[in-house]
């Protein structure tokens, strides 16, 4: 394992992220959502779930509706798995993530190699682990809870919301969080308290967000950032502090892609789940 070059693949990830012909400009925001639904299918009581074993190869896990356009970043990934073949899928798509929200201008992610891919569709893990956005701040603790995050966790990952943008035909709602959203900044954290939010209808009827200009948008769910006091008091201290928003994000994204890989010895991941845990799937 200590023979491949790791460098080198995260530098080919660098060159793919600039694309003219995609979204803002970028395949970053995309890369970074599928490195996190990769992983935020964890369920630490059961052990199932998580980045290790890349079970979003298999159709019952990228049908999950959560998933959809993530085949996006599969595919912009799939030269460089070409490329490396070495390399797993769960490798590549969690450093794919990291490398992308570094390039945007984010903090460097600690990532560690030696997840392996050898698992069949039967470890995928069910649908309906992923957060649903016309929720609010309940919805968020028993998504996050179970993954092992804590509240300040919890606001510190929502602030990947300064990248990228919702799609009308993937998710049902529309539109970016921030004016630049191919730069990683605390934006997001200062809107959401200083903006004017109006409740409206998108044009495929489902309830979100407006900027007054209504350029940009906010889901139920990260509105619940601000009006849940626990959370709020974490959104006001990164809208504040861009330097402690990085480090506690780049803290909380690595835990992210941990999840669920136990390493053995020379560093690579263990088989996936306990036979105990895998009964009760
Ligand atoms: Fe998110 N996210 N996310 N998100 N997310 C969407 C897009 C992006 C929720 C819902 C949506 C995180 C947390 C939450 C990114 C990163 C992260 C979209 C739009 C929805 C809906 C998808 C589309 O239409 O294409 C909800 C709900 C939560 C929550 O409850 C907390 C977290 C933790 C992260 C992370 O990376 C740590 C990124 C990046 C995008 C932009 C993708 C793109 O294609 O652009």
């Amino acid at each position: 394992m200590t023979d491949h070059d790791y460098g080198a693949v995260a530098a080919e990830i660098k060159k793919i992220i600039p694309n003219d012909d995609y979204d803002d400009g970028s395949t970053g925001p995309v890369l970074v959502r599928l490195a996190w639904h990769a992983s935020g299918t964890y369920d630490k009581e059961t052990g199932t779930g998580g980045s290790n074993g890349a079970t979003m190869r298999y159709k019952i896990e990228s049908s999950d509706s959560a998933n959809n356009g993530l085949e996006y970043a599969r595919k912009f990934l799939e030269p460089i798995k070409a490329k490396f073949p070495w390399i797993s899928y769960s490798d590549l798509w969690t450093l794919g993530g990291v490398v992308a929200i570094e390039a945007m201008g984010g903090p460097k992610v600690p990532w560690k190699p030696g997840r392996v891919d050898d698992v069949d569709d039967q470890y995928v893990p069910p649908n309906g682990r992923l957060p649903d956005a016309s929720q609010g701040a309940d919805h968020i603790r028993s998504i996050f809870y179970r993954m092992g995050f804590n509240d300040q966790e919890i606001v510190a990952l929502s602030g990947a919301h300064n990248l990228g943008r919702c799609h009308g035909d993937r998710s049902g709602f529309e539109g970016p969080w921030v004016p630049n959203p191919i730069r990683f900044t605390n934006t997001y954290f200062k809107l959401l308290l200083h903006a004017e939010w109006v409740k409206g209808k998108n044009s495929v009827g489902n309830e979100q967000f407006y900027s007054d200009d209504g350029e940009l948008m906010m889901l139920p769910t990260d509105m619940s950032l601000v009006t849940d006091p626990k959370f709020r008091v974490w959104v006001e201290k990164y809208a504040a502090d861009r330097d402690l928003f990085f480090k506690d994000f780049s803290a909380a994204f690595s835990k992210l892609i941990e999840l669920g890989v136990t390493r053995g010895p020379e560093g690579l991941a263990l088989r996936k789940y306990s036979t105990v845990a895998r009964a009760r799937l």
